[in-house]
């Protein structure tokens, strides 16, 4: 097959980011030699942001368990029986302590993740947003995963100043309902659009190992790339096997998937964060040094994800030291990505 030849990381800085990506042409960069794969993802990246720099960012559950959605991959899923402990909305205060721990360890990012299918109306809404306030006012970047959004609440959330939005499209249209089959791709785009709407900047990305083919991760890659503009933040997960999901016993995906993933979405989306997400603990230093040099440019901090184990931050530390590479310091980071209705 022919390569194709992506645009150049000159046409890139000059902000002629392009939204009409094809399948062909996704699918002669994520195949090109590795080298020269790299090696582009590598020049994109350069030409976009700091070369030996990662954001950190930490997680939180602040509502675990008890989901109505049926995502395949999902421990927290009340379809499955993963032996998890449900746990009710946290308390402002316990967030906002866990916020102060993340900025003490180098975060500059704090993500809040509720079990939710949709936002409740009401207090819990409210508390969310105070916790929001609360780390915005840390000076930390704010970003929430409480599932679907109304207009209005997602006009609340930009008001109380949240920098991001996540919600991920997690695989291509046509493989989603083998993995979801209780809420649809369009339900998704309806929220995104939404949080666009409101002036949020938006975090959506996808997930590796859940036994799809490469052509599901190019219509995954197709579909983040026609999003306009970019999301700004691009996770790229792989999937943690949690025993009780129907992909428990998923076959081990080929970190170097990984990294032909990490690095065409970095040639796709040149200015954006491409998150090196879930499943960092089944990744050697080498293959999390290849996901680096194929343009990550974001790791998640601290022994916990949502619910399941991460590196501790001392292992991240090491890895970071030995690779000659550092966090993003703070208060660069807190100019970085601001919303548009950003407090701070
Ligand atoms: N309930 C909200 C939602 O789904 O939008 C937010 C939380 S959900 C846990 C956030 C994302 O985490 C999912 O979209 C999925 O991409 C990722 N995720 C969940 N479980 C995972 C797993 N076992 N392995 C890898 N990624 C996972
Ligand atoms: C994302 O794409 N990955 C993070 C964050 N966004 C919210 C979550 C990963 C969750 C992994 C499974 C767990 O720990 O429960
Ligand atoms: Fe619920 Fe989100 Fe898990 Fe799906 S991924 S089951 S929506 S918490």
């Amino acid at each position: 097959m022919e390569h194709y030849t992506p645009s150049t990381p000159e046409s890139a800085t000059a902000q002629n980011l392009r939204h009409d990506w094809t399948l062909a042409e996704i699918e002669s960069i994520y195949t090109l030699p590795l080298p020269e794969l790299v090696f582009r993802a590598q020049s994109a990246h350069r030409q976009n942001h700091a070369a030996n720099e990662v954001q950190g960012c930490v997680l939180l559950s602040i509502k675990t368990g008890g989901c109505p959605e049926d995502c395949a991959y999902c421990p927290q899923s009340a379809h499955y029986k993963t032996g998890l402990e449900k746990k009710d909305l946290l308390d402002v205060d316990e967030a906002l302590a866990s916020a102060r721990a993340a900025h003490a360890q180098g975060a500059t990012r704090f993500c809040m993740g509720a079990a939710w299918r949709e936002v409740p109306k009401g207090e819990p809404f409210e508390r969310v947003l105070t916790m929001i306030r609360g780390v915005r006012d840390l000076g930390m970047e704010a970003c929430c995963t409480l599932g679907m959004l109304t207009q209005p609440q997602a006009d609340a959330l930009a008001e109380a100043g949240l920098t991001a939005y996540n919600h991920n499209l997690d695989t291509s249209s046509e493989f989603y309902g083998e993995i979801i089959s209780t809420r649809t791709y369009k339900d998704r785009l309806a929220t995104l659009e939404r949080v666009r709407t409101a002036g949020i900047t938006v975090c959506c990305g996808g997930i590796i190992g859940l036994g799809e083919s490469r052509r599901e991760r190019y219509g995954l890659l197709r579909e983040l790339s026609s999003l306009t503009p970019h999301p700004e933040s691009v996770p790229v997960n792989m999937l943690v096997r949690v025993e009780g999901t129907p992909l428990a016993g998923q076959q081990t995906e080929d970190p170097l998937e990984l990294v032909r993933m990490i690095a065409t979405a970095r040639i796709l989306m040149p200015k954006s964060f491409v998150r090196l997400s879930a499943g960092r603990l089944s990744l050697s230093d080498e293959a999390q040094a290849l996901c680096f040099l194929a343009g990550a440019n974001s790791i998640f901090m601290g022994e916990k994800l949502l619910t399941t184990p991460n590196p501790e931050t001392d292992a991240d530390q090491r890895l970071l030291d030995k690779l000659g590479m550092r966090l993003i310091p703070q208060t660069q980071a807190d100019a970085a990505e601001t919303s548009a209705h950003g407090r701070g």
